[in-house]
């Protein structure tokens, strides 16, 4: 896909954002919310990861994950970009916070900021980096074959996190671009 390419100001910051789908053609769900986010206000796509399939992490009876990382350049909040990432999943037809969300179930969309900047942040609602990151390789895979020297503040580099990890339930995934 090519990207759009709005004019930040210098002082714009740089986020990891992680794309998971598992309902309703999971590659559409993702290949979307990546244009999605490229079309938000003061915000960049910079690089994408491959789609990977990637075998469900702590609920593990329900279908295969779709995931990718993306590394966004955005001028917004981390509160902001958490409002807007919230608004796409809403038009992917995610429901939170209701009682057909379960917790690691299944979903349309799951969009989570990873890392911004170096920020480290513990707010109701928003824990930057991401809590459990450092130990998922369906997040971790795709984030190092974009970035594999980012540091994950608090944790260590994201190459050297990966290595701890066992990735087999972690398979590039072959597609057609939607
Ligand atoms: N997301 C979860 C829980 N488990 N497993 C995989 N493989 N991929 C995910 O995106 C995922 C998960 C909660 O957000
Ligand atoms: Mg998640
Ligand atoms: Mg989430």
């Amino acid at each position: 896909m090519t990207f759009s390419d709005d004019n930040l100001s210098a002082s714009r910051s740089i986020v990891f954002v992680a794309l998971g789908s598992n309902l309703d053609d999971p590659v559409l769900h993702v290949q979307r919310a990546l244009r999605e986010i490229d079309e938000l206000p003061e915000t960049a796509l910079m690089k994408i990861s491959s789609l990977y399939e990637t075998v469900p992490e702590g609920l593990e009876d329900q279908p295969p994950f779709v995931n990718a990382v993306a590394q966004v350049a955005t001028t917004l909040s981390p509160h902001d970009v958490l409002a807007r990432l919230h608004a796409i999943e809403a038009q992917h037809g995610r429901l939170r916070n209701t009682e057909n969300e379960v917790r690691n179930g299944p979903r349309t969309l799951d969009l989570d900021i990873l890392i911004f900047d170096e920020l480290q942040i513990s707010a109701r609602g928003l824990t930057i980096p991401h809590p459990r990151m450092h130990e998922r390789a369906f997040v971790l895979v795709p984030l190092v074959e974009i970035a594999p020297d980012v540091v994950v503040p608090g944790k260590g580099i994201a190459k050297q996190l990966l290595a701890a990890l066992d990735t087999a339930g972690v398979a590039l995934l072959k597609y057609e671009e939607q």
